[in-house]
């Protein structure tokens, strides 16, 4: 049989339950109408090409079908059928769903916006171990948002200025010291150092305030590099990695979680460079996409923006965080991180904006507080729990100094 480009198009087709439905803005070229630029997305991304082919029997069942075309919002929706993926492999859906259609002369700009992922392809994926739960099953936080934080300088402490900061943080109020995104393996720092130190510094906090206390250790490395990390996280009784999900790439991260499965850690997403994807807003992958690629993968956190509130650009926070809360075919949730330019002065409105199944990271809104870190964690614990008890900053600063002078200092704008 013969199939072209239009043979992709069917605005009658009603997806089945077991198809991919994803939705796309995409601006066609010049020369291109709706159709013929629909057709084209959904004939590159499923096993068409620029030729019409010839071929022995049918090969439709694995052909992706663009059924919807909504000019006026520039959107389009394409049904992949399950059959054309690869059970448990996001490498090969991405290659699929945003692959070569990214680059596609037949479209100007092209945005994965969104996925309804069917049940037969997210049971291939393990989802997360904890999720949310992490704040009561491997932290004290109970219900109120978990604390981290990442020391500043990100990257020049040495290992016995990296461990101290974390101490001074736990013993101040955070949950977590983490690691910043650029902190791996280097010689200022070691790994293996960094990791037993702050570990060693962690059982001091716990036994001084008798609270859980962990460390999101990045392991971010190549390939068996990094499982080897992993392994050493857990060896040393650290209860968490985090893994710099998108510039490591998502084969690596499902690895990872393998890995994370055998030795209970749980895993943290660091999601920098994802505004190669989705900053411009008519071209790319949605963030929204890859917080949902994330949880099928099954990471526990991963940062979600801080609802316009912090130094970074921010796309739909809210809505991002509620599809990581809701039903996805029986995976867990994930517990969204809003981190970058928080302080204290920020939290009522934050909480406000996002409520409280959340984590709060603080880097210079802790470690930059007039009287150090100690203080600056005082000073964000006590913001938070005046929040989640619904007390005014005002009150609370009247309890807890060290909370005052970060409003003194910061106010309640955000930084740039
Ligand atoms: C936080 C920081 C993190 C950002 C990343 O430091 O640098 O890497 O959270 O951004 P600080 P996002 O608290 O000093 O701003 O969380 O948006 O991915
Ligand atoms: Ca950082």
């Amino acid at each position: 049989m013969g199939i072209s480009y239009e043979d992709f198009l069917d605005r009658e087709y009603e997806p089945h339950e077991s198809d991919l439905c994803c939705r796309f803005s995409i601006e066609p070229a010049a020369d291109m109408s709706w159709a013929d630029a629909a057709g084209r997305v959904a004939s590159e991304s499923s096993n068409g090409t620029w030729a019409e082919l010839t071929v022995d029997g049918s090969i439709t069942d694995l052909s992706a079908v663009a059924y919807h075309i909504d000019e006026d919002r520039g959107e389009i929706e394409v049904a992949y059928p399950e059959a054309l993926f690869e059970p448990g492999s996001m490498p090969q859906i991405l290659s699929c769903i945003a692959g070569n259609i990214m680059g596609m002369k037949a479209v100007d700009r092209i945005r994965l916006l969104d996925c309804e992922w069917p049940a037969p392809i997210v049971e291939e994926f393990p989802g997360p171990q904890y999720g949310s739960a992490v704040r009561s099953e491997l932290l004290d936080a109970g219900d109120r948002p978990a604390l981290a934080t990442v020391p500043k300088p990100k990257v020049g402490l040495s290992t016995d200025q990296h461990a101290e900061v974390g101490y001074e943080a736990w013993v101040g109020g955070v949950d977590l010291l983490k690691d910043d995104e650029n902190l791996t393996d280097q010689s200022f720092n070691p790994f293996e150092d960094r990791l037993i130190e702050s570990l060693a510094r962690r059982d001091d906090a716990e036994s001084e305030t008798g609270e859980s206390k962990s460390y999101l250790l990045n392991v971010t490395a190549p390939g068996a590099e990094m499982l080897e990390r992993v392994d050493m996280a857990a060896e040393h009784g650290c209860e968490f990695v985090m893994v710099d999900v998108v510039t490591t790439g998502w084969a690596a991260v499902q690895q990872v979680r393998q890995r994370c499965e055998h030795h209970d850690l749980a895993i943290h997403a660091h999601r920098a460079m994802h505004a190669a994807f989705d900053r411009v807003p008519s071209h790319g992958v949605s963030m929204r996409v890859i917080a949902q690629i994330a949880r099928l993968c099954g990471v526990d956190h991963i940062h979600t923006g801080t609802a316009d509130l912090g130094k970074l650009e921010n796309e739909d926070t809210v809505g991002i965080n509620e599809w990581l809360r809701g039903d996805c075919h029986g995976l867990r949730d994930v517990l969204p991180v809003a981190s970058g330019g928080l302080h204290p002065g920020l939290v009522p409105e934050l909480l406000d904006r996002l409520g409280t199944e959340i984590m709060v990271q603080a880097g210079g809104g802790i470690h930059g507080h007039p009287d150090g870190t100690r203080a600056g964690a005082r000073a964000l614990r006590a913001a938070v729990e005046a929040g989640v008890e619904g007390r005014s900053l005002e009150a609370a600063g009247a309890d807890c100094p060290e909370l005052a002078t970060a409003v003194d200092k910061w106010g309640t704008g955000t930084p740039r």
